[in-house]
């Protein structure tokens, strides 16, 4: 053999040597949530429920998952968004991933989480064991207590089970999954109400719970509901979105408006008072379904313009950006009685084929939440997103906790949930 050749042999074998010492080391360094050890949690959320709702039940899942890390493991499996009764401008069948709303390196730093479409491409659409979560069917007996029990599936389910492979299958997510194990569980409690469950089947890889709304947030209000909801971050390409329209129609930016944020959440705590919000107000004004469901609540866009007009007056300001769903003839309506700038988001077909209504929606919130006073609708989780965010970048809470009053002569504000701890 030639010296050359030898050489170069030698080479190689230190080469190959270097790649697995190499890979080894990242193998350990990622041993969090590492292929062998980890666990998986997937959910959903009744089709019927809105986009903002949604959000709050991955706050009250995240923490479960926080807590299930203490015994295991655990990677959240983040469902798709997609069939969402009010988005128009997206076609059923079409799904966005969370990377599409959210900053999924921030999401990670409370809990490890997953794309659905990057779980399949390493275990195909297969899960251990699916629970659908329902209520009792039980006659209400006077006091509450935690507990959760097997019992025979009050809903319908869109799953099969065939004989010929003893496997339930079903469409979820554009996908065909498939289940070794369905039972349908009567739950009443929290989120962490489930640990039990969860952390006694540790054969289980994969745990799939249908219908989550059904469990409570452990904390609500507490220093983990607003980690978890700190980590929500919006996808940079929307966030940029909305600034280029801050900036070049409502002369606002983060510097004037003292709404910087630090690049890590966990870097600060919000404090009252330090964010000032652009030279403009803020409304979201729900209307469509809330018009007819709310009726008493939700005022008349006469009514609505006449509380705009106050504000206004009152913040010594002449623009109002206004987030609404309503159809272009409402808003045109209410631009005429407005005495003042009326402002709304027209998104680009690129904004649109990027995230749909979802990508509209938050960008809305964004420009309402960076206003200096904003006021929203009464009991809408559209409104009550916006307030959060308000309270993390550190509006006062005047400023914030705000909405539009109906024809009802008692009109209450919205309670104040405050970053406290
Ligand atoms: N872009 C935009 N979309 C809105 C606005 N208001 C409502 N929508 C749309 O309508 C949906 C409202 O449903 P949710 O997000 O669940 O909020 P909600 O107002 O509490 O409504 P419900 O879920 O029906 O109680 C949003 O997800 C948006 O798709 C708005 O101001 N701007
Ligand atoms: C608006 O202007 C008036 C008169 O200049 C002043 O008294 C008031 O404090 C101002 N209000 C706000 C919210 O800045």
């Amino acid at each position: 053999m030639s010296s050359s050749l030898v050489k170069i042999l030698l080479c190689l074998v230190c080469f190959t040597l270097f790649v697995y010492v190499r890979s080894k080391e990242e193998e350990e360094s990622c041993e969090l949530g590492s292929e062998r050890s980890a666990r998986y949690l997937l959910y959903d959320v009744n089709p019927g429920e809105g986009f903002n709702l949604r959000r709050d039940v991955y706050l009250r899942i995240a923490n479960l998952v926080r807590k299930l890390n203490q015994f295991d493991n655990w990677v959240l499996v983040l469902p798709p968004w997609g069939n969402l009764y009010h988005w128009r401008n997206v076609p059923r069948g079409t799904y966005f991933p969370w990377k599409a709303y959210f900053d999924m390196p921030s999401l990670n730093k409370w809990i490890q989480v997953m794309e659905f479409e990057d779980y399949v491409k390493v275990h195909g659409p297969r899960i251990r064991s699916a629970y659908v979560l329902q209520h009792y069917d039980e006659e209400w007996s006077g006091n509450w207590q935690e507990k959760y029990d097997e019992r025979p599936c009050v809903n319908e389910h869109s799953f099969i089970f065939r004989e010929e492979d003893e496997i339930w299958h079903g469409m979820k997510w554009g996908t065909v999954l498939e289940m070794q194990q369905l039972k349908c569980l009567s739950v009443q409690g929290y989120a962490s109400s489930l640990l039990p469950l969860l952390t006694k089947e540790d054969d289980s890889r994969s745990i799939y719970l249908r219908r989550s709304e059904t469990v409570l947030h452990d904390d609500f209000g507490g220093q983990w509901y607003w980690s978890a909801r700190r980590s929500m971050r919006f996808a940079a390409s929307l966030l940029k979105e909305a600034q280029r329209f801050r900036h070049e129609v409502l002369n606002s930016d983060d510097t004037h408006d003292k709404t910087q944020v630090k690049d890590d959440w966990r870097d600060t705590k919000p404090e009252h008072g330090t964010a000032l919000g652009g030279p403009y107000i803020s409304v979201h004004l729900r209307r469509r379904d809330f018009v007819h469901a709310r009726n008493s609540e939700i005022p008349s866009l006469k009514k609505a313009a006449k509380q705009i007009n106050q504000i206004l007056k009152r913040e010594n300001l002449t623009t109002v950006f206004v987030a609404t769903d309503a159809p272009a003839q409402e808003v045109e309506e209410l631009r005429t009685l407005v005495e003042g700038v009326l402002v709304v988001y027209e998104p680009s077909t690129e904004v649109l084929q990027r995230g749909g209504d979802g990508a509209v929606a938050i960008i809305d919130q964004i420009i309402c939440s960076h206003a200096r006073y904003f006021t929203g609708t009464y009991e809408s989780t559209f409104s009550f997103r916006i307030q959060e965010e308000r309270e993390i970048m550190g509006f006062q809470v005047e400023t914030t906790f705000n909405r539009l009053c109906g024809k009802n002569a008692k009109c209450e504000q919205p309670a104040k949930w405050k970053i406290s701890y």
